[in-house]
């Protein structure tokens, strides 16, 4: 099998949850076909799997993540377009682009390191992370309820929306492909704990658990959801939690483009 770890030094802390997406990385691309994919990154210690994954990317600023791969997907259908974002990166900075990608049902898959903190600016809190978190920026506790980013994207119909753990490497391998063969929207929010500054490993090995089916309604979908809201002490589900087929907005735009030139065109002569 072709090298898919590039030989660039690696500067993740060892035993960073970033380790686990890349490993399922290496497994997935080949079996969705490296050629097409192009990988886009935020900034941030996430972002730093363009420098180590042997396939076309391109770092985005930072929130930023989104624009630039529906950009891509626009203006080439046939590619694979793949973002790897952090939370502060589309949680904060750029909310508002998760919101409309996933409203448009913009065919890209959405992969979030969520560590529920600014990892590579040193601690500082996040939309998910916990009320109370003392972070360089909250020595006295962060004063904010976290946001619950999967019951967030069900609220907007995003058409694939799923949660997987990097301590469950085969869940999150399997969720990683679904979600790049989804036709549509997908969103996968990963649990990747940072084993610096907010180390949740052993906290979530304890209370993740796979959900045996996808919620067999919008609304279970949402009660699922709703069981674990990033601040409570409940056991975390893992899975797909909303998976629905509807036309993605790149296809609408092919269509829209092809009628409008021709009428441009004629117009001019
Ligand atoms: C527009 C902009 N705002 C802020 C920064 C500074 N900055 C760089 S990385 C980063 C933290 C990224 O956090 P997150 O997206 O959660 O990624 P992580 O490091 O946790 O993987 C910030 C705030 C920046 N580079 N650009
Ligand atoms: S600071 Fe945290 S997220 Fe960044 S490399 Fe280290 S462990 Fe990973
Ligand atoms: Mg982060």
């Amino acid at each position: 099998m072709e090298n898919l770890i590039l030989s660039t030094k690696n500067t993740w802390c060892p035993g960073c949850g970033n380790f686990g997406i890349q490993n399922a990385f290496k497994e997935v691309l080949p079996e969705v076909g490296k050629e097409r994919v192009v990988l886009v990154t935020g900034i941030g210690c996430h972002g730093k799997m363009a420098d180590y994954i042997n396939v076309s990317s391109f770092y985005a600023l930072h929130g930023r993540t989104i624009p630039v791969a529906t950009g891509i997907k626009s203006a080439n259908n046939d590619l694979q377009v793949i973002c790897c974002a952090g939370d502060g990166d589309v949680y904060n900075e750029g909310i508002s682009h998760l919101l409309h990608a996933a409203k448009r049902n913009s065919n890209i898959t959405v992969i979030v390191h969520d560590n529920h903190v600014f990892s590579l600016t040193v601690k500082q809190p996040t939309s998910t992370s916990p009320e109370g978190f003392t972070g360089s920026s909250t020595p006295e506790g962060h004063p904010e309820r976290p946001l619950n980013p999967v019951d967030l994207m069900l609220s907007v119909k995003a058409s694939f929306v799923a949660r997987s753990f990097v301590g469950k490497q085969g869940h999150l391998k399997e969720v990683i492909k679904e979600g790049i063969e989804h036709k549509g929207f997908s969103f996968i929010e990963v649990l990747q704990p940072c084993v610096a500054w907010y180390n949740t490993f052993p906290e979530y090995a304890k209370r993740v658990y796979e959900m045996k089916e996808i919620p067999s309604s919008f609304k279970e979908a949402r009660e699922k959801a709703q069981e674990w809201d990033y601040s409570n002490e409940a056991d975390i589900p893992l899975g797909v939690f909303y998976k629905e087929q509807k036309e993605v907005l790149e296809d609408k735009l092919e269509k829209t483009t092809e009628v409008d030139i021709g009428a441009i065109l004629e117009k001019s002569k």
